[in-house]
Parts: C-alpha cells; sequence; structure tokens
C-alpha cells in the first residue's frame, strides 16, 4: 500500500492522533513509520472493533450444546481392531511422506517466569533437554523408524523467532536434516483502545499483538509454505503446541483415525479432571463439532455432573490436532475464514514524557480450534492424560515444570516396568524417543538385556 494510501487510510477511520504524530516527525522516521505499518491489516481492525463493539465475545446457548461422538480409548476387541488398523493407516501415511509437523510456538514463557522462546525451556529431569529438543528427537526417530522425511514447521512470533532460530543453529538443528525445517512467523494484528484508538508503541511502531494460535493456519498458507508441501505431496498436518512435553509425535494411531474418517480436522482430547482446569471442551454446538473455551462457557457447564457424579462434558481439548492440508487451503481461500476473538487486557506503554502508563486495549486473535466448525467432516480421538498431556504453562501448581516432570517420570517407570525391568522406588527414569518412541519400542529394545539400575536412569 503507498504511503499515501495508509495515511488516507487512518485518516479514514479517524486516527488523528497518529496522523499529527507522524507529522511531528522527521522524514526519516516518517519511513519508517509506514515502514512498520506494512503487513498490518488496518481495515480489518475497525471491522473487528465495530462487531466487538456491538457484541460480546463468543457466547453459546445451553439449548444448543450437546455431547460430540467420541471414539473411546479402545475396550472391546471390536475397538482394539480398529485401533489397530488405524495405526497401520497411520504408519502407511508416514512412510509414503504424506505428514508433516507444526508446533505452535509463538508464546513466550512468561507465566513460567522464564526469559525467551518457551520451546527453549529445559525440561527433561536427568538430562535437562527443552522442549524443542524432545520434539526434534521424537520427529529424528520417526523418520529413522519409517525411513522417510518429516517437514518440521516452527511457528514463531515477531518477539522469538530470531531467538528459535539461534537455539536451532546453536544445537545443530539436534541431528535434523536443516532443510526439513521451517521457521515461520504469525501475524501481528494492532490492539485498539475500547474507544477505537491506534496506540502508538513508540517513535516509530503502532502497538501490535500475536495473532494468536490459530494465525499458524493463516501465516502457513501466506507464507507459501502449504503450497510447498501440497506441491511436495504432504497431504497431512499434525499439529501440537510447544508446551506438551508429552506429546506422541506424528501419533499414526491419530493419524489413521483422522485418515480413515476423511476427516479435515481432528483432536485428540482428555477426560477433565476437574471441573476448573483451563482447558476447552470438544462438544457438539448447534451440530457441528465444535471447542469452546473455558472461559466462554457458563460456569453452570464446566461444572455439570452427570447421573454417576462425573463431569458431563467431560472432553477436555489437549490442542493436538491433524488437517488436511486440502482444507487448510480452503479456510484461507477468500481471506482467513477462522472467526476472531477479542481479549480486552490492560497493557502498559510509555507516553511522550516517557511516563509508563497503563491502558485499556483490545486484543484481537484466532484460536486454532475454532477451524473445526468449518470443516464438514471431523474426528475426536480420546487419549489417556498420563500417557499424552502434561503441559508446562505456570511456574508451579498445575501445569508446570514440576507436574510435567512427574508425569514423565512416571510415564517411562511404566514403561520400563512393563517390560519387566524392576525400578527402584527413589529412581528417575528419561527415555530419549531415539530409544524408544513408546511403551512396545522400549520392551522390544531391551529384550535380553541387562539394564544398569541406579538412581538416575537414562536411556539415551
Ligand atoms: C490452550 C487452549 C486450551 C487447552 C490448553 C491445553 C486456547 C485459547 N486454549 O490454553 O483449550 O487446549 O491450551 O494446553 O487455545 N501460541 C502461539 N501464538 C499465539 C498464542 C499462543 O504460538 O499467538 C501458542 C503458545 O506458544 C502455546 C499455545 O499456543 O504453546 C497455547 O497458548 P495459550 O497460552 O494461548 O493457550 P492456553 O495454554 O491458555
Amino acid at each position: 500500500m503507498t504511503d499515501k494510501a495508509f495515511l488516507n487510510l487512518l485518516k479514514t477511520y479517524e486516527q488523528y492522533h497518529v496522523l499529527e504524530y507522524y507529522h511531528s516527525l522527521p522524514a526519516e522516521k516518517q519511513n519508517l513509520f509506514l515502514k512498520n505499518l506494512e503487513g498490518l491489516d488496518i481495515n480489518l481492525i475497525f471491522s473487528l472493533y465495530n462487531s466487538f463493539s456491538q457484541k460480546k465475545d463468543f457466547s453459546y446457548h445451553a439449548n444448543a450444546i450437546k455431547q460430540a461422538d467420541i471414539i473411546k480409548i479402545p475396550k472391546t476387541s471390536e475397538e482394539k481392531a480398529l485401533y489397530k488398523k488405524a495405526r497401520a493407516f497411520g504408519e502407511s501415511l508416514i512412510r509414503e511422506g504424506k505428514v508433516a509437523v507444526l508446533i505452535v510456538a509463538g508464546g513466550q514463557g512468561s507465566r513460567l517466569g522464564f526469559e525467551g522462546p518457551k520451546g527453549t525451556f529445559p525440561t527433561t529431569l536427568i538430562k535437562k533437554k527443552s522442549l524443542f529438543q524432545i520434539f526434534a528427537e521424537s520427529i529424528k526417530a520417526i523418520t529413522k523408524k519409517y525411513n522417510t522425511s518429516i517437514p518440521l514447521l516452527i511457528m514463531t512470533s515477531q518477539e522469538n523467532h530470531e531467538d528459535t532460530i539461534d537455539f536451532f543453529k546453536l544445537h545443530d538443528y539436534f541431528g535434523l536434516e536443516k532443510d526439513t525445517i521451517s521457521f515461520f512467523r504469525q501475524g501481528m494484528i494492532p490492539s485498539i483502545t475500547p474507544e477505537g484508538q491506534l496506540i502508538l508503541k513508540d517513535e516509530t511502531h503502532l502497538f501490535t499483538n500475536p495473532d494468536g494460535h490459530g494465525g499458524s493456519l493463516k501465516a502457513l498458507h501466506d507464507s507459501g509454505l502449504l503450497r510447498d508441501l501440497m506441491k511436495k505431496g504432504f497431504t497431512e498436518l499434525f499439529y501440537c503446541q510447544v508446551d506438551n512435553p508429552l506429546v506422541r509425535m506424528a501419533d499414526p494411531v491419530f493419524l489413521g483415525y483422522h485418515a480413515l474418517s476423511k476427516a479435515q480436522v481432528s483432536t485428540k482430547v482428555v477426560r477433565r479432571t476437574n471441573i476448573d482446569e483451563k482447558v476447552g471442551i470438544y462438544l457438539s454446538i448447534n451440530g457441528k463439532d465444535a471447542i469452546a473455551e473455558y472461559s466462554d462457557l457458563p460456569p453452570e457447564f464446566m461444572a455439570a455432573l452427570d447421573v454417576n457424579g462425573n463431569i458431563q462434558y467431560w472432553a477436555g481439548n489437549t490442542a493436538i490436532h491433524a488437517f488436511s492440508l486440502a482444507f487448510i487451503k480452503h479456510i484461507n481461500h477468500h481471506g482467513y475464514a477462522v472467526p476472531y476473538h477479542c481479549a480486552r487486557k490492560t497493557i502498559e506503554i510509555t507516553d511522550n514524557n516517557n511516563l509508563s502508563i497503563q491502558r485499556d486495549t483490545w486484543k484481537f486473535e484466532t484460536f486454532v480450534f475454532d477451524a473445526i466448525p468449518l470443516a464438514e467432516k471431523t474426528c475426536c480421538m480420546e487419549v489417556a492424560r498420563e500417557k499424552e498431556f502434561s503441559p508446562i504453562k505456570n511456574n508451579d501448581g498445575a501445569d508446570s515444570p514440576y507436574t510435567a516432570s512427574i508425569a514423565m517420570n512416571n510415564l517411562h517407570r511404566s514403561w520400563l516396568e512393563n517390560a519387566g525391568v524392576k525400578v527402584p522406588p527413589a529412581a528417575q527414569v528419561e527415555i530419549s524417543p531415539l530409544f524408544a518412541l513408546d511403551n512396545e519400542e522400549l520392551k522390544e529394545k531391551i529384550k535380553g538385556k541387562e539394564l544398569q539400575i541406579s538412581k538416575n536412569i537414562y536411556l539415551g
């Protein structure tokens, strides 16, 4: 957009304070200011502002909400047979080079009190491997096991893009082929005041915020990565968040259920353990599968119990998904179809007298799970929390590095015990994906071998 067009746009939306400030700048700063506006969709921000001025964020009417159809953890011989069929089908997709992996890693570790990209957080019990290293080793192990190539796509934010790339370079991409990894930035959206005013951040920038993890499917398209993947014959995308060290990377069973049901979007859910857990719930809303975030649901829904006293709406969103690439292309075809949410937050900025002031702002972002109701066909699979889900969000308490380390230790201990190894109660166990990706592989790997059992057991 030309400079003149940008300035006219700011006038159209009565952003006189920005225009006044811009005209007070010397010429070179004016150019920089306009350059930094590039890529920002000013029309979008004001159409969102107008629509959210009229309506509250998402709210769901009780009579529209029902339990969704969910593939439960297999118990009957028929369910186990389907599980095996799904795994075989998923393995063939991986072997045939149809599957890519996307990790959303734009968030910072601020809730953890950790500076830097969350993916660099030292996580494993014995070797203190970062989240990125755990994921990279999983992908390396899978490519070896199936003799295939799996592109790893990492979505970063403007804030952590360079640090993320530097971290992988420093660790020589954790043994992955450099050209199989793509780092791409998610979009940024200008924040806005409740009165509809854009906010000046500093001499040459407006205040902007990352456009949400839903921005991953938009940025995948806008960056050209989606087109490249499809051209190379990839058809499915395994999606996960950087904060969950228990993710079963490119899980063939999940990919198999997803593909066998010809789903465009699939989701893994776990049973909610308490009514206050901060996870979205997988439901059927107005006849379409959907995930409603805990903060958007009436409290009585989150707390509802069934006749046996169990949580009625039990399917907690793990944020592990599978997408068909054709569907991602479809939802980008006429602009990005995933709806925006509006978060009303207070931020701290420095005013022209260099004083820090608090400003109420509206931040718009998309959630990746809002793509689910846009799909014709969806699939949802229940998994065991203790095997696949223990995110690291907070410095302590629930969803912390401590709870994740306990979950990883318990899982890897159970693998050894299932393989007939007597693990001393106080022993800590860490099994690298390069040694074994799951219970069955571990059992196979150590069959007939004598393991060195000590306080710390590392198998790498
Ligand atoms: C998310 C889900 C919640 C549940 C939980 C599971 C939402 C709104 N809630 O809660 O339902 O599934 O995860 O752990 O999604 N991220 C980006 N860019 C962004 C925003 C987030 O990359 O602009 C990444 C971030 O690095 C993190 C993940 O997305 O890995 C989730 O971030 P969040 O903090 O927004 O969502 P959370 O954890 O509150």
